[in-house]
């Protein structure tokens, strides 16, 4: 049997940042997908980067709270923002520089996408609720809100781009946890999904073997074919495309 490709699941950590954490689907979706799941610890030295991204094939960039404004605009944090631990914020920067330098295979997940699309130079909705919206009666709820189910909605999806052309249709049913999304998005990167308020919840760069982003999280649904499709996207180019064969 080939061994399979290693893909990085960046960490989270618990309410006071004394425990790393990782919600276990993500490492169950890349294992279901064909990849050897390995989580990556933040609070180290990131002298250690480079020797990190020479385990991995592919990279899984995961969700987690809300990075600091000053990342992308001169905004004040908004107060219903939930401010990630700044150990993590201030590695994954650095980790993202190192993948992108190795064209790594990366898939990222809800943060995992914000941290894509402001490392590029895109800047982010802090707060959606309070954006307004061109469409008042069509504005959705992209939360999950303590006494409701968590939400799902539709979006519209190119099935023209990496992500598009793994799932196989465009309309998707997707769930839905975030209360941030892309405002300005950035360089070299192209928007692949959109919900029916005009939300941005997918971009790739098309240039890349794979950077590509999802804002909701399909680790959560992969027990459905189209959710485990962009596991097995990045599963699939971590093993074609992966730096440590070239
Ligand atoms: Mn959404």
């Amino acid at each position: 049997m080939n061994p399979r490709p290693v893909i990085g699941i960046t960490t989270d950590s618990n309410d006071d940042d004394t425990r790393y954490m990782s919600t276990i689907t993500y490492a169950q979706a890349v294992e279901r997908a064909g990849g050897l799941p390995l989580l990556i610890p933040y609070a180290v030295d990131h002298a250690l980067i480079p020797q990190y991204v020479d385990l991995l094939d592919g990279i899984c960039f995961t969700g987690g709270n809300d990075m600091d404004p000053k990342k992308y605009c001169d905004e004040e944090w908004h107060p219903r923002c939930a401010k990630m631990d700044v150990r993590r914020q201030e590695f994954e920067f650095a980790l993202i520089a190192e993948v992108e330098k190795r064209r790594v295979p990366a898939l990222g997940v809800c943060f995992g996408s914000q941290l894509m699309n402001v490392y590029r130079g895109g800047s982010l909705i802090q707060f959606l609720p309070d954006q307004p919206c061109e469409d008042e009666k069509n504005r959705l709820e992209h939360r999950r809100l303590p006494d409701k189910e968590p939400g799902r909605h539709p979006i519209k999806l190119d099935v023209n781009s990496q992500i598009g052309k793994a799932i196989g249709k465009s309309d998707v049913s997707v769930n839905t946890y975030h209360k941030q999304a892309v405002k300005k998005i950035g360089r070299g990167l192209r928007v692949i999904a959109t919900a029916p308020d005009g939300v941005i919840e997918a971009f790739e760069d098309p240039t890349m073997p794979l950077f590509a982003a999802v804002q909701w999280h399909p680790e959560r649904l992969a027990d459905e074919p189209e959710h485990l499709a962009p596991f097995k996207l990045l599963v699939s180019k971590a093993a074609s495309d992966s730096p440590r064969k070239k």
